[in-house]
């Protein structure tokens, strides 16, 4: 089965228990049996979040690099706030071309030290739609600050296939508004910007939700970011159930949610154990419902 939607492995990351340990004492080991399993798992990025390493970066990021490459072919989405981590980390990378910068936002000086670096590497750039006032508020201040990076980009030589936009994902404990402005930017990028890519950070949505609970919420997200045509998802490829939607199937569930995208209302008598909890996790996501833990239970 063809992948839909590209999975960019997450779980490599100072805040994992796992890995986080790994980094700190520079320990290869972990990094490189994690980057094995997520390779294994069917991810075709694997992302290296070192957060935002003030003291150590430039030298973090390029061990972390050079230990990931040793143990998987896959390209490499890196992952920092810190420009000069960047820069050091895109220095060592073997396959820069294939690789993706996490991420340019629309801040100033942001965009100002990572544009040469991208346009030197060649990479994918993922255009994070976070500007100078923080967060956007709705899906226009999403567009406006979505063409201010691709002209800055353009300008700089990097083409609309280099680019991903991420319209960012809150958590739904926050409420469903900005979710559903995310989609609704994603069914305007492609006039903005013909040729661009999409992502989104699913597991933001579950982020603080029981652990058990999680998966429902970020899979009836990629569903529903799917039926706007999003083409890769920053994902816990440690959930096979997601994996498989990204490839192509859970084709029935799909369906319902789409369906109900375009306004059907299944009763839910009549479904199985499975598209129920898919039913209910889209009414909590769409805002028709209100989110609370025992939203799977209602
Ligand atoms: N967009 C872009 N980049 C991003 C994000 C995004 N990078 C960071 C983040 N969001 C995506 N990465 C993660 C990584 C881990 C988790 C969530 C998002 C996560 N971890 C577990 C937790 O916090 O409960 C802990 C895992 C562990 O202990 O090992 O949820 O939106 N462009």
């Amino acid at each position: 089965m063809s992948n839909l939607v590209l999975g960019i492995a997450e779980s490599i990351n100072i805040m994992g228990t796992r890995s986080g340990t790994a980094m700190k004492e520079r320990n290869p080991g972990p990094i490189q049996e994690m980057a094995r399993e997520e390779t294994a798992a069917g991810a075709s990025f694997l992302d290296i979040n070192i957060g935002p390493a003030r003291k150590d970066g430039t030298e973090l990021m390029p061990w972390v690099v050079e230990t990931v490459e040793a143990a998987t072919p896959l390209p490499l989405c890196l992952d920092t706030t810190n420009a000069d981590a960047m820069a050091a980390g895109f220095k060592t990378i073997k396959n820069k071309k294939n690789a993706i910068m996490n991420s340019i936002s629309a801040q100033p000086e942001r965009m100002e030290k990572l544009i040469p670096v991208a346009a030197e590497a060649g990479c994918n750039v993922i255009a994070l739609l976070w500007g100078p006032d923080g967060m956007p508020r709705d899906s226009n201040e999403r567009a406006a600050m979505s063409v201010d990076l691709m002209m800055a980009l353009n300008e700089a030589g990097i083409s609309n296939e280099k680019m991903i936009f991420d319209p960012i994902a809150t958590p739904i404990t926050l409420g469903a508004d900005q979710l559903m402005s995310g989609l609704e930017f994603l069914s305007m990028l492609p006039e903005i910007a013909p040729g661009s890519r999409t992502t989104v950070g699913l597991s933001n949505v579950s982020n603080g939700v029981d652990e058990k609970l999680r998966g429902y919420l970020d899979r009836t997200y990629l569903i529903m970011l799917m039926k706007y045509g999003l083409t890769t998802a920053i994902v816990n490829s440690y959930d096979p159930e997601l994996i498989a939607l990204c490839k192509g199937e859970r084709q029935v569930l799909v369906d319902m949610v789409h369906g109900m995208m375009d306004g059907n209302d299944p009763d839910p008598s009549t479904l199985d154990q499975r598209s129920l909890e898919h039913y209910k996790t889209y009414k909590v996501l769409s805002g028709q419902n209100v989110f609370s833990e025992s939203w799977l239970n209602l």
